[in-house]
């Protein structure tokens, strides 16, 4: 008697794992960016996929991997081009590589303030981009999420004028529009992926980097980082992409239900990364950098001197420039 009760429970236990797995999501997507997790992006990310994971039923779980797990931002793109990752956020001068019409949003100095970055990138600067974006085999959900205003940080000299950039190993991001725009500020850019960019100025490979408060904060780059400038030399969105094939395969309703969550989440981390970035320039400070005001038109005057704004209007074209324009007023 105690044996067959043995045996039977026995048995049952592979039926139960079964049972479990049926249980399990019908869709299980994975989003990935270069951020680490406690940044807005990737807690306002992780909201929206509970909150997707819960209104399907538990049909659709979509994972969450931030801080370069899944590689750099280089890999990550060819893994959402082929399919193997189905959603990732991406600068827009770095998604640039495959879409040239996205440096758009990284012309030096083109917004004013949050009011005109948001007026042209949910208005018909946005618009043309996610239609490139389209055209090259990807898809953009329609709210960009906010990454910032950038400021510069050193390591060794520090940054008080466009004249200490003569020179300057400025690590930037992988893209042509970065590299240009410290070109044109007389530095020495290298473009490293994020995933490297603590240890390379740990190792000393470069000098500097430049990069919004909350991540110069979150990624802990004041740990290998003396001085910050305050230059607010270019403000940077990450676009939420997908891969086109691996969204078609949901249901239209799990479609709808992921654009509006992504959407509204976009518009949290917008707030949340503008609160921060107002408050952290003192608590950069507490950590040990010193923090640099600087006069943002003489960094400008540089760009323009070194013909920087002509030569982008010729790359990205008119409709691009005059959608910009049309928000931002005459660019030069
Ligand atoms: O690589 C960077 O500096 C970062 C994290 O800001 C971007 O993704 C553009």
């Amino acid at each position: 008697m105690q044996r067959r009760r043995l045996l039977a429970a026995a048995s049952a236990l592979p039926l139960f794992a079964i049972a479990r797995r049926a249980g399990a999501a019908e869709f299980s997507y994975k989003y990935a960016s270069n951020l680490p997790a406690s940044h807005p992006l990737n807690i306002r990310a992780q909201e929206a996929m509970a909150r997707i994971k819960a209104a399907s039923d538990g049909r659709l779980e979509i994972g969450v991997f931030p801080n370069n797990q899944l590689g750099s931002d280089t890999d990550m793109l060819s893994q959402l081009r082929s399919g193997g990752l189905e959603f990732f956020t991406l600068s827009g001068p770095i998604l640039a590589t495959l879409v040239p019409a996205a440096s758009i949003s990284g012309i030096g100095f083109a917004f004013k303030d949050y009011a005109q970055v948001w007026a042209a990138m949910d208005g018909a600067v946005g618009a043309y981009v996610r239609g490139e974006v389209a055209r090259r085999g990807l898809l953009a959900f329609e709210r960009i999420w906010d990454n910032g205003y950038r400021q510069m940080t050193s390591g060794a000299k520090p940054i008080h004028t466009p004249e200490d950039l003569r020179g300057f190993k400025m690590r930037v991001p992988v893209s042509p529009l970065w590299i240009s725009l410290f070109r044109a500020f007389g530095a020495a850019p290298t473009s490293i992926n994020f995933s490297e960019v603590y240890s390379a100025l740990q190792t000393h490979i470069v000098d500097g980097q430049e990069n919004p408060l909350a991540i110069i904060e979150t990624a802990r780059l004041y740990e290998v980082q003396r001085s910050l400038s305050l230059t607010n030399h270019m403000w940077d969105g990450y676009w939420f992409l997908a891969n086109p094939r691996r969204f078609a395969a949901l249901p239209k309703s799990l479609q709808d239900l992921v654009a509006t969550e992504c959407n509204a989440a976009a518009l949290r981390e917008r707030a949340d990364v503008a609160a921060l970035n107002a408050t952290l320039a003192s608590t950069l400070k507490t950590q040990g950098m010193s923090v640099i005001e600087t006069d943002p038109l003489a960094f400008r005057a540089s760009l323009r001197a070194a013909g920087f704004y002509g030569e982008w209007r010729k790359r990205l074209g008119a409709p691009a420039w005059s959608a910009l324009e049309s928000v931002v007023g005459p660019l030069a």
